[in-house]
């Protein structure tokens, strides 16, 4: 039976144009999503934009036009950039979506039936940036100071509807207990707990300094506060808060969602609020918060003035230099999964290029290929002999393979991208430590080793190809590229890759070309490779 797979990226704002931050989680969402769809999973892979609040509000006022204009020129920038890079979302979410909006009001009125939501006065210190507020003892462990802008902290006053946050505390801690991964990785959680305990105060619902937004149930001169509507979007694409919908019918089932792929910025929201809105609403909990760290590059925050951000402009030179499978690939091994930041520097893109792509699974393709053209006129050999599979040298490829099918899977479920790319990586690897080992040049050489030679090229091949559809979540051009070379149908959306891994399922008597996946390219000129200003 499959089973049903729910992951999300965060909305991204409107007013930013898509640099490597939106496009690094929603790759790994990608890459995700395309293993568990491969493994036979029914996947939902949910993305989109965040376009309400005064942010938002701001910058259409400074470039002179509607909010909503501005939201539909940055959504499509967003969904054009998702095209190019092949991120197969499922369902691509808009707060300004009238069905998106209808929800949210429904879920409020929900809260405010149940007194989770309640109007009063409120002060606190507020980070006019991230439009949000923190008790005092936040505020001064902060210096008074946005972690992430530097600005200061200002003193704001608000009559407004609250959600009953401080309600959840004792919920919130059990949940915590009860379930030691739902915040990942583990420092992170660390890190939340550690907050949760300095205690919670009871957060603003609604705004009434600005209108662009959902109007609040009852109350139109107030609207809802950005980051409840944007929250509650994992909840509204999949028809939560509609339950005589088309949505609803067809995609509740998703509910809790497996992960939600976050950067720690916004852990708070997703680690406290959000399920505290949902605890608040009888609805389950999400199963993980994957939360990662920051992309920096060239050993710096990336800025503007700097000229080192990643941007679209520097993101199209890589495409155009390494192509696709090598952004992704660098994206996902190289990205910041872990609780620390990574370092985007072209050095080490190029590094890696070469030695993983070019030196380790192009040269494994092109060298089983070419000898299989030049020892077998490029037929795939057979390697049994009366039967029985001829073993030749000390390696047990139908364990070895099944083994590292096993170990991608495992390191998928636990959101460790890296590994699971390294056991196909791996394969790679042992096929060429087999070649030296078994010297099929030598047993050419030698008419009666022939049923040898042909053992050891089928095993060479049939590992690489087990290996490939292994890395084909992350590096899927050039691995649909060695199926075409190879002569092998297959489509990962039939969601068969066991069955399709499993050892001596390469066709022998088949032809084959030789395979030239990834050419080995020059380090480009630093100014080609270095971002745009
Ligand atoms: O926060 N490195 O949207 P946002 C890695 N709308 N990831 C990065 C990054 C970097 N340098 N910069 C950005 C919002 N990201 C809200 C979210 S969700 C209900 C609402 C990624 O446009 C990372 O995933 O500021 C981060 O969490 C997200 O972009 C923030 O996107």
């Amino acid at each position: 039976m499959a089973q049903t797979r729910y992951i999300t990226t965060p909305i991204y704002y409107v007013n930013d144009r898509p640099h490597i931050g939106h496009v690094y989680t929603t790759t790994v969402c990608d890459v995700w999503a395309r293993f568990m769809r491969f493994s036979g999973d029914d996947v939902f892979f949910l993305t989109g934009t965040d376009e309400h609040g005064m942010k938002v509000e701001k910058s259409a006022q400074t470039r002179g036009i509607e909010p909503q204009a501005l939201a539909d020129e940055n959504a499509a920038e967003f969904k054009r950039v998702m095209e190019k890079l092949d991120l197969r979302y499922d369902h691509f979410i808009r707060t300004t979506d009238p069905e998106h909006e209808r929800q949210v009001a429904s879920f409020v009125e929900t809260l405010l039936a149940k007194d989770a939501v309640y109007v009063g006065d409120f002060e606190g210190w507020y980070d006019e940036g991230q439009e949000e507020y923190y008790t005092e003892t936040r505020a001064r462990a902060m210096d008074f100071r946005s972690q992430v802008d530097q600005r200061p902290l200002v003193r704001a006053k608000e009559k407004n509807y609250y959600f009953r946050l401080s309600a959840f505390q004792e919920p919130l801690e059990a949940w915590f207990r009860d379930h030691p991964d739902f915040v990942m990785p583990e420092s992170r959680r660390n890190e939340v707990l550690g907050r949760l305990r300095e205690g919670l105060q009871d957060v603003p619902m609604s705004r009434t300094n600005f209108t662009w937004g959902i109007p609040m149930p009852g109350a139109p001169e107030h609207v809802i506060y950005v980051w409840i509507d944007a929250l509650l979007n994992y909840a509204t694409a999949l028809g939560l808060g509609a339950p005589d919908g088309d949505w609803h019918r067809t995609r509740s089932k998703y509910w809790p969602a497996d992960y939600h792929v976050i950067a720690k910025d916004i852990l708070w929201f997703h680690a406290v609020i959000w399920p505290a809105i949902l605890m608040a609403l009888d609805l389950p909990l999400p199963k993980h918060i994957y939360c990662h760290s920051w992309w920096i590059s060239e050993g710096q925050k990336m800025s503007k003035t700097l000229g080192n951000a990643i941007d679209l402009a520097a993101i199209d030179r890589y495409l155009d230099d390494y192509g696709h499978d090598m952004w992704r690939y660098y994206l996902v091994t190289r990205g910041p999964l872990s609780a620390t930041d990574s370092d985007f520097t072209a050095a080490s893109f190029h590094d890696s290029y070469n030695t993983d792509l070019v030196n380790t699974v192009g040269n494994c393709a092109s060298r089983v290929t070419a000898m299989i053209r030049k020892y077998h006129d490029g037929v795939i050999p057979n390697e049994r002999q009366g039967g029985d599979r001829l073993v030749v040298g000390d390696v047990d490829w139908p364990t070895v393979t099944a083994a590292a099918v096993t170990a991608a899977h495992a390191a998928m479920e636990r959101f460790d991208l890296a590994a699971a790319v390294e056991a196909g990586l791996g394969l790679v690897r042992q096929v060429d430590a087999f070649i030296n080992q078994t010297e099929p040049y030598k047993l050419a050489k030698v008419e009666s080793e022939r049923p040898r030679l042909d053992a050891v090229l089928y095993q060479c091949l049939e590992a690489f190809r087990i290996a490939s559809l292994l890395l084909w979540p992350v590096i899927p051009r050039q691995m649909e590229t060695a199926w075409a070379g190879l002569g092998l149908k297959v489509d990962p959306d039939a969601g068969n890759l066991a069955a399709l891994a499993t050892w001596g399922r390469l066709p022998a008597g088949q032809t084959v070309e030789k395979l030239t996946l990834y050419p080995r390219r020059e380090r480009p000129e630093p100014a080609a490779c270095s971002a745009s200003s």
